[in-house]
């Protein structure tokens, strides 16, 4: 399996997210990365790919153009009012308050952010981009013929929605390659999202479509980020409706528990039929996630491989979450070989 990587994610190197009552180091950082292409490197995946530039038009088929001219110069701005710290937002325009984008910039942090998580910094901009031309690289090697490829992904995208942030996440790496796979004649594409977090992003961006099918497993939203989202009654509206499926799971949830969901979710996938499968591949699921309640082991992420080759795809794996740093590329990776047959 082929597997795509830039260099260039190591320009989102926040320093600080609001977490836990704290401003802790930033656990989405650069070794995350490392980590994981070492590992792919060490068992030999398959060759390592640069991404093509696909330029914003790709981006703008799911992302808000006026959302993309915020991030774009939210650094600047940022600089210009504050100088050169991480850029948060404070304040949140929730029940009662106008849905107005403000003139300054700690407001349209506030805006557009659904989270105090998710510094902005110099390099925010280019490696978002960057992640998402890493994801459609992939998805174009899909569209070519390719079994499966690896989208490795810095900095995530699953959170981002058509226009917000957070939750570590810019732009949706997933969302913007399976538009692409529609947009390259895929008739349907599906999404399994993975990731101990609820893909709220992505299920936004495709919740009234029914040519795009999103199911996910993860935390529970009554006890889990990002709370507001990820209920096993959203279901898809209008058209969309029956084309959205979650399957949140309490706090403590092992094997057994998940291996239930993973074929539930997978038999929604064959019962809808797809011509093309996005994996959103996050491996926060381990027991021994610093921000994450689920109790994967190690020997879970092959049979998760395993279970998504069963349903016989062309498969693109987008790299999301997973913060246990000494185990995320051995964890991740593991998916893979095991999705190959190991
Ligand atoms: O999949 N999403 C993540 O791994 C990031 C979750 C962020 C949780 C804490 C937000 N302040
Ligand atoms: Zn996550």
């Amino acid at each position: 399996m082929e597997t795509v990587y830039s260099d260039d994610h190591r320009l989102q190197d926040g320093k600080s997210e609001l977490i836990d009552g704290k401003l802790l180091p930033c656990f989405e950082m650069p070794r995350r990365a490392d980590m994981i292409l070492a590992r792919v490197r060490a068992v030999g995946l398959g060759p390592v790919v640069a991404p093509d530039a696909h330029g914003r038009a790709p981006i703008e088929r799911v992302h808000d153009a006026g959302f993309l001219r915020f991030l774009e110069t939210a650094w600047d701005a940022w600089l210009a009012a504050h100088g050169a710290y991480d850029a948060l937002p404070l304040v949140w325009p929730t029940r009662g308050m106008r849905q107005r984008e403000p003139e300054a910039i700690d407001g349209k942090l506030s805006y557009f952010a659904i989270d105090a998580g998710t510094p902005i910094t110099a390099g925010t901009w280019r490696a978002a981009t960057t992640a998402v031309d890493v994801a459609l690289t992939g998805a174009a090697r899909i569209t070519a013929g390719a079994r499966a490829v690896f989208s490795l992904c810095r900095p995530p995208g699953h959170h981002a929605g058509a226009d917000t942030y957070g939750g570590y996440c810019f732009l949706n790496n997933a969302a913007v390659a399976a538009q692409a796979l529609r947009d390259a004649g895929a008739a349907r594409v599906a999404i399994l999202d993975v990731d101990y977090h609820h893909g709220n992003g992505t299920q936004g961006i495709f919740y009234a479509r029914d040519d795009v099918l999103f199911t996910s497993i993860h935390g529970h939203p009554a006890q889990e980020f990002p709370f507001f989202l990820g209920y096993d009654d959203e279901t898809g509206e209008g058209r969309g409706t029956g084309y959205n499926a979650n399957f949140p799971l309490r706090w403590g949830a092992g094997w057994e528990q998940y291996a239930e969901a993973l074929a539930a979710a997978c038999a929604r996938i064959v019962e809808l039929g797809a011509d093309a499968l996005v994996v959103s591949l996050g491996v926060d699921t381990f027991e021994g996630d610093p921000i994450s309640h689920f109790r994967l082991r190690g020997e879970d992420y092959p049979r998760i491989g395993r279970a998504i080759a069963g349903l016989a795809l062309p498969t693109l794996f987008v790299m999301e979450g997973g913060y246990a740093v000494e185990e995320i590329g051995v964890n991740a990776v593991a998916v893979l070989t095991g999705f190959e047959g190991d």
